[in-house]
């Protein structure tokens, strides 16, 4: 028996981007373990990927290509010939883009990160054909677009420095569930002394962890940065020397913070403002100190209406106590900026056809544009779907919404999958994607600076193929002859990086393969002397690119859509605010029908507190419905206080179909978009909870 360890990356939307060993036998993979050498990896896994054996040779993985026979949305299919597929698609997409190709729309997301199987030969495809563009904002749009008017780009503290920071604040992150590694650092520098603080309206399996916990009322984090900062301000626990060099308009922000007293930010919090000032004093006396200080924000703040300011607040903290002199302090939202990514290289934009640049559909809306007809703002109707990397039916907001639009029998929806998810049911064609262990690619991460090769450990399953490769061949189909979709998968990645560029000026994918990553070389404290990259080389708390965009120049805070503070009216039908994170044993969707991992995670769950849950005559275990205007679904209560009053909160994201109803918790959430980035709002509702009869 051959046996062999090839290097691999784990592909999945998490900012750890891990370093893989997989284990094969005679052609089977057998084990896949974290790289004992690579620094941020350390040789561990989360238990959802070290199950990614079990996941690629699943029973139910889709093996070959297979057409609808059955309504769209049940899911009934029967297997054709690729060649089959691919003329139907061809044919299909061939048709409508003769009438106009913005009627054709590319959804896809994150299901791998790698920028092969991601964005290199489907944007080609699309762009060549002249298909509307896709606006990715599911994740990360709102925060990201606050951040960089600040900072200037997605760079940030380095995850290998945390362990030597005196004073983490982990602000709306649950890092044990979706970050794992920099939590172990955060462990190493707790045992060092170092003080570990959560802001987090649910007491998460990190908050549980951490010495304190700060529990505010979700949506009102860009409130508590401004409380903050009023409170540096009035200690004078300010480095003035860096203020002075390297930031812009603090005279302008000191101005602003006035008004936010503790008792101002505490009332709008819903906490105490011996809280306020207590967490204020600390951050700002760890800077007079001389000591790091770090703050992990994460997306659990971004995903409501003020969600930009509240990113773009939190990162004018380091600035005004000098915490980005050190290493270990400063900020961490993303470090996917970093990278010197060839996006020109990938996608080809140039391939888009010359006068007219095609609309931008945002994904965070798909269930109401699905459903528009066609008018001169919108432009065409939509006719032809084409998915890949993404479960839309079950992770976009507004669930019932986007189900109807994908629904539509006049609708024409490519389905690129391993599995037959929510979204798969609805396809018309459903084509059999490889797994990262069958495929090539090469990753950047957005925790860490590794670059990262990932190698093919096995062959392709059944007949399933790469999403370059579909592609590639629906390139033929259509008879686009531009050289760039004959390159092969090799021929990309080494093109995938901007070429002699500081960071990475010897880059060579043959290498890179063998070794199985590099580090880029950037400074280990990015701003200790200023050279943010804004317009004015400083961190901006004045934003004249943000007065220009039609945006509050200056930190500031709005509140929710939906709170019982904003929208009384509607917070008498629905007076619980509602927030479905991430379930530890799921990426997202993926994983949930890995049947070890959904064991673990059990059925659907509402956390609720014991006050509202006695005030609806709830009991654990109970069958709760949770509604509101917009639809409904159900869950199993769970009476606890980790969820504060006021609060449900319903750990995400199930596939429709492994609920007993049907519905997950995107049934209830809205389609608003938050202040920046037209980023979605999933953390924006109210609800109202009931006992289901039993
Ligand atoms: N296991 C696992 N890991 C994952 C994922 C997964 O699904 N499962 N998803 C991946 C992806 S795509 C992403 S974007 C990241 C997300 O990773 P995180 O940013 O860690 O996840 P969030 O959904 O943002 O939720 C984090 C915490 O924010 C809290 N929160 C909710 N609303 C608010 C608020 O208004 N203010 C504050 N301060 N906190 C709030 C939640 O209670 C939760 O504990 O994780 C990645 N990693
Ligand atoms: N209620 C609620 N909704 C949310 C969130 C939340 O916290 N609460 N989080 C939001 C966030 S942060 C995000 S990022 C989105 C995530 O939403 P998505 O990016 O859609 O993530 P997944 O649900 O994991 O779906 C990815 C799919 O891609 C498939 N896939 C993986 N690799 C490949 C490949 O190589 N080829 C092909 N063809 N397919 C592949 C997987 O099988 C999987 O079904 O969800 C958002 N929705
Ligand atoms: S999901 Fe995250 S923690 Fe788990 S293996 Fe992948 S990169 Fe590592
Ligand atoms: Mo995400």
């Amino acid at each position: 028996m051959t046996s062999t360890i090839v290097r691999a990356v784990c592909p999945h939307d998490c900012p750890d981007t891990c370093a893989l060993h997989v284990t094969v036998k005679d052609g089977v993979a057998t084990e896949v373990k974290g790289d004992p050498e690579h620094p941020t990896t350390a040789g561990v896994l989360c238990t959802k990927v070290s199950r990614y054996a079990e996941r690629t040779y699943h029973k139910d993985r889709l093996l070959f290509p297979q057409k609808r026979v059955g309504r769209k949305g049940e899911g009934r299919f029967e297997r054709i010939s690729w060649d089959e597929a691919l003329d139907i698609i061809a044919g299909k997409l061939g048709a409508i883009a003769a009438r106009d190709p913005e009627a054709i729309l590319p959804y896809s997301y994150a299901g791998t990160m790698g920028w092969l199987q991601g964005e290199s030969m489907a944007p080609r495809f699309f762009h060549k054909l002249g298909a509307s563009l896709l606006d990715r904002t599911i994740c990360a749009m709102a925060g990201g677009t606050g951040y960089k008017y600040t900072i200037g780009a997605k760079v940030g503290t380095d995850t290998e420095q945390v362990q030597n920071a005196r004073l983490i604040i982990i602000w709306g992150g649950n890092p044990i569930a979706s970050n794992l590694h920099l939590w172990t650092r955060a462990q190493e520098a707790k045992r060092k002394g170092a003080r570990l603080i959560a802001i987090d309206p649910y007491r998460s399996l990190t908050a549980e962890k951490c010495h304190q916990h700060i529990a505010l009322l979700p949506g009102t984090d860009a409130a508590l940065a401004l409380g903050i900062m009023h409170v540096l301000i009035e200690e004078n626990l300010l480095d003035h020397d860096y203020i002075a060099q390297y930031t812009l308009g603090f005279d302008l922000l000191k101005q602003r913070v006035r008004e936010w007293t503790p008792e101002k930010t505490a009332a709008t919090c819903g906490i105490t403002a011996g809280e306020v000032t207590a967490l204020a004093r600390e951050y700002g006396a760890a800077g007079q100190r001389g000591e790091p200080a770090m703050i992990r924000l994460n997306y659990g703040m971004q995903r409501v209406r003020g969600g930009g300011m509240a990113a773009r607040n939190i990162a004018c903290l380091p600035a005004l106590t000098g915490a980005w002199r050190h290493a270990a302090g400063g900020v961490q939202l993303s470090v996917s900026d970093s990278f010197p990514k060839d996006n020109q290289a990938l996608q080809r934009p140039d391939l888009m056809p010359s006068g007219k640049y095609p609309r931008t559909i945002n994904m965070s809306t798909i269930g109401d544009d699905l459903l528009r007809e066609s008018s001169p703002e919108f432009g065409p109707k939509i006719d032809a779907l084409v998915v890949y990397n993404s479960n839309p039916v079950a992770v976009a907001p507004e669930s019932g919404v986007v189900a109807r639009g994908f629904a539509r029998e006049d609708l024409f929806t490519v389905v690129l999958e391993h599995f037959q998810t929510d979204t798969a049911d609805y396809a018309d064609i459903l084509l059999p994607a490889t797994t990262q262990l069958e495929h090539t690619d090469i990753h950047g991460a957005y925790g860490h600076l590794y670059l990262m090769a990932n190698n093919p450990a096995i062959a392709p399953l059944g007949e399933s193929r790469p999403n370059t490769e579909i592609f590639r061949l629906l390139a033929q189909r259509m008879g686009f002859t531009d050289p760039c979709f004959s390159e092969t998968d090799d021929e990309i990645a080494a093109k995938a990086v901007k070429r002699n560029d500081e960071r990475l000026i010897h880059f060579d994918w043959s290498s890179l393969k063998k070794t199985g990553w590099a580090k880029l070389t950037v400074p280990d404290a990015p701003f200790a002397k200023g050279g943010f990259p804004t317009p004015s080389g400083k961190c901006e708390f004045y934003s004249a690119a943000m007065q220009k965009d039609g945006l509050d120049p200056l930190p500031g805070y709005t509140p929710p859509y939906e709170s019982a503070a904003s929208n009384p009216e509607l917070a008498k039908d629905y007076p619980l605010a509602m927030i479905s994170p991430p379930a530890r044993n799921f990426l997202n969707s993926s994983f949930v029908n890995v049947q070890s991992l959904r064991a673990t995670e059990g059925e659907p769950h509402l956390d609720i507190h014991p006050d509202d849950a006695a005030a609806r005559g709830i009991a654990q275990g109970d069958t709760v419905r949770i509604f509101n205007a917009r639809g409904s679904f159900h869950a199993m209560a769970r009476v606890t206080d980790k969820a504060r009053a006021g609060l449900v909160v319903g750990l995400s994201i199930w596939w429709k179909k492994f609920a007993a109803d049907n519905k997950n918790a995107n049934e209830v959430t809205s389609q608003r978009l938050t202040d920046m980035g037209r980023a979605p709002t999933f953390y924006d509702v109210l609800v109202q909870v009931e006992k289901l009869a039993q």
